[in-house]
């Protein structure tokens, strides 16, 4: 019998790239193309970043081919031994990295890791208080088409009209008010910072367990450039992927890690509970490439050079804030606590909607999100979210930012509204791309 030549690891997984180009040259040439858009256009897009090519090496390997349903040590599967030890590096680190008592690497999403969460405390039918989408909170927070609307009773808190800022006694009074058994805090569009300890002391005095969904500010969390929610709520969820890490999420715990909980009349712990919601509840095998993914970055997290850059987004958010108020954009409540700043566009002419800047902006080399504003009537969309993540991590400081803030400013006032939606002038779209190329330039992929 013929005895083939069993390669190294390290030998298998080089080349990666190279043996896709071979067996599909158009899924290949679509990653070039993406690539190259990401290192050529100013990344302002708030809920992203750019993973290191370490993590990107653990998405790509063969952990990818196990599959292995349960918690540590309990799974259905055989030879589980690697990748028990890849979860438990990685549940470890997590914990490290946030302070936590507990940590749930498996959800595939920081939306699934808020279904865990729902599902392990709360029956069909109870009832949660939360930011509604369209004024921050995310669709998983009992938006109604989501299934946790579906299968829940929702109701919402809201910004002050007037200040468009969390206004904690009104919450109080809501939650007094309507008892939910689940206060959801954290959001996809909010600009300032969050009080969790004033969020708990509401969830006490209503008998709530509090989720926090730092999905948006995770890193600045780790950092310590945001207050940390992991003591003051039950359960803290965020996406990996935000923060600079895989795609993915977790569920964390804090000091209630130990609690004893009665749920449907009996007795057991936070941790069975979401383990149960998990597997066999809401998942089936954990993806392992992801978990290694969780692992490497948290790993990175801890380093000095990932917390410093955490101020670093921030200050050049304030920056970015700061400048497009002084080209006159109006800048949803005046500046940023944190790493996005929200522009109401529709005021700079009549029909532009956030969702024509989106493109406008897109066709220039500048990506945004379009988002809904809070009590803004006259629109969907009418506003822009921007980001600073991704140019921080590239080394772009407060020089570029103000630069930035000029192209948005410029490239809005250049568009010129029309039946079919907007037009710009060809040479300005030129031009600008080029000058955006020519900033992009100067600061590589980040690693
Ligand atoms: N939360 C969404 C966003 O902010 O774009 C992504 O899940």
């Amino acid at each position: 019998m013929e005895v083939k030549n069993l390669l190294d690891c390290h030998c298998w997984h080089s080349g990666l790239l190279d043996a896709l180009r071979h067996s599909d040259a158009e899924i290949c040439r679509l990653i070039e193309d993406e690539f190259d858009r990401q290192q050529n256009t100013l990344q302002l897009v708030a809920a992203e970043n750019q993973c290191s090519r370490a993590v990107l090496a653990a998405l790509g390997s063969v952990l990818q081919n196990k599959t292995a349903e349960g918690p540590v040590a309990r799974r259905l599967h055989g030879g589980c031994g690697v990748v028990d030890e890849v979860e438990q590096i990685a549940a470890q680190r997590a914990k490290q990295a946030f302070g936590a008592r507990y940590a749930n690497v498996q959800p595939h999403s920081g939306t699934q890791a808020n279904q865990i969460v729902i599902a392990a405390v709360l029956q069909k039918g109870d009832k949660i208080l939360s930011l509604p989408d369209e004024q921050g909170g995310h669709f998983s927070h009992g938006s109604a088409e989501s299934l946790t609307g579906k299968l829940f009773t929702v109701e919402n808190y809201f910004l002050d009209p007037e200040s468009l800022l969390l206004d904690y006694e009104t919450i109080r009074k809501k939650a007094l008010q309507c008892r939910p058994k689940m206060i959801i805090c954290g959001a996809s569009f909010y600009p300032r910072a969050i009080d969790f300890e004033a969020f708990r002391r509401i969830a006490d005095e209503a008998g709530a367990f509090l989720l926090a969904d730092i999905s948006h500010i995770s890193s600045l969390v780790i950092a310590g450039a945001h207050q940390s929610p992991v003591d003051f709520a039950h359960f803290t969820t965020t996406s990996t992927y935000k923060c600079g890490g895989p795609r993915g999420g977790i569920i964390l715990m804090g000091k209630d890690f130990d609690n004893e909980v009665v749920v449907g009349g009996k007795k057991t712990t936070f941790e069975k509970l979401l383990d149960a919601a998990t597997f066999p509840g809401l998942q089936g095998t954990p993806y392992f490439n992801h978990i290694a993914a969780k692992a490497v970055f948290f790993k990175e997290a801890v380093d000095t050079e990932f917390r410093q850059r955490q101020f670093k987004i921030i200050d050049n958010a304030a920056v970015l804030a700061d400048s497009l108020g002084k080209y006159g954009l109006s800048v949803i409540t005046g500046g940023t606590d944190n790493h996005l700043v929200l522009v109401d566009v529709t005021g700079l002419k009549a029909g532009l909607t956030g969702d024509i800047a989106q493109k406008a902006l897109e066709d220039c080399g500048v990506v945004v999100d379009k988002i809904d504003l809070p009590y803004q009537k006259t629109c969907r969309t009418a506003g822009i979210r921007v980001g600073t993540p991704i140019v921080t991590k590239r080394g772009m400081g407060e020089e570029e930012m103000v630069v930035a803030a000029g192209l948005v400013d410029k490239i809005l006032r250049q568009l010129v509204i029309t039946d079919a939606g907007y037009k710009i002038d060809r040479n300005f779209i030129a031009d600008t791309r080029q000058i955006v190329e020519t900033l992009c330039s100067k600061f590589g992929f980040a690693d």
